[in-house]
């Protein structure tokens, strides 16, 4: 997979030599190019950013430079998918991760300041595919960030990038419920013990107690998971655990009771 990151920070994007993403980057799997805004520009101080027209705080990056560090990335066979990210963008999720790692390219336009005039992004989108996207609703300084956890959920999708693929496998069968809890040696810590279960070696049981903790977690933590789930899923005893944290099934609809 082709990966090209704008950026006024290229050292922001320094993370992706290590580790998972770096390693497949040596392997081949991955060609990630990293582009400094600033060398396309054609003034003596490098200028990226001007004052906002209609007034406000802050200052408004400049189209031009960026219209002329996107348009050598339009070289491949397909209009590439252009990420831009913002506050304002659609919530990245790990559906759209899986969409992000089926295609041949993807380039990511990280503003800086209020944001980058969008006239750009009108002019980019009949050249590319623009997805405006956001980590999630609180404010960063930049898209730098939101790129380096994009990035790392798209890559570590892509065949060979992940060691070990019984791992994705497990998470392709995640139901829409937090994880369980995970424990190691020693089994007694600081004066915690494990749950003795999972010393049991009973396999059904030791299942049935994961469950129980997905969906005990899932109840007290993310709410808004749950009214998502298909109720048609859920078997006796996940009902029996939700009942205790305080859900129903209300005419096929799993409703909390507090
Ligand atoms: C890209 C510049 C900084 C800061 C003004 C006023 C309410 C803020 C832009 N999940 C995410 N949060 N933030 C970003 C993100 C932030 C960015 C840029 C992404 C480029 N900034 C900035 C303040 C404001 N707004 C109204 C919100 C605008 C992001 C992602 N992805």
């Amino acid at each position: 997979m082709r990966l090209d990151v704008v950026s006024i920070f290229p050292e922001y994007l320094a993370p992706l030599e290590l580790s998972l993403i770096g390693k497949a980057r040596v392997d081949g799997l991955l060609d990630l190019r990293v582009h400094d805004l600033r060398d396309f520009t054609t003034d003596r101080h490098r200028t990226v950013d001007d004052t906002p027209y209609g007034g406000g705080a802050g200052m408004v990056m400049k189209p031009e430079p960026w219209a002329q560090a996107l348009e050598p990335l339009l070289s491949g066979p397909e209009r590439p998918v252009l990420i831009v990210p913002s506050p304002a963008g659609e919530v990245f999720s790990q559906s759209i991760a899986e969409e992000l790692a089926a295609e041949q390219q993807l380039v990511f336009a990280c503003g800086r300041y209020e944001g980058i005039d969008e006239r750009v992004i009108e002019w980019a989108a009949q050249h590319f595919r623009v997805r405006p996207m956001s980590l999630g609703d609180y404010v960063l300084n930049g898209g730098e960030v939101a790129v380096l956890a994009m990035v790392e959920a798209v890559a570590r999708l892509l065949p060979g990038v992940i060691g070990n693929p019984d791992s994705l496998v497990e998470e392709s069968h995640q139901d829409g419920l937090l994880e369980y809890p995970v424990y190691t040696k020693p089994s007694a810590w600081r004066g915690q013990e494990i749950p003795e279960v999972l010393l049991s070696g009973n396999h059904a049981k030791i299942a049935r107690f994961r469950r129980d903790q997905q969906l005990r977690r899932t109840a007290q933590r993310r709410p808004d998971l749950l009214s998502r789930l298909d109720p048609e899923k859920l078997n006796r005893a996940d009902l029996q655990v939700l009942r205790e944290s305080g859900y129903r099934i209300i005419d096929g609809h799993l409703l909390s009771t507090d």
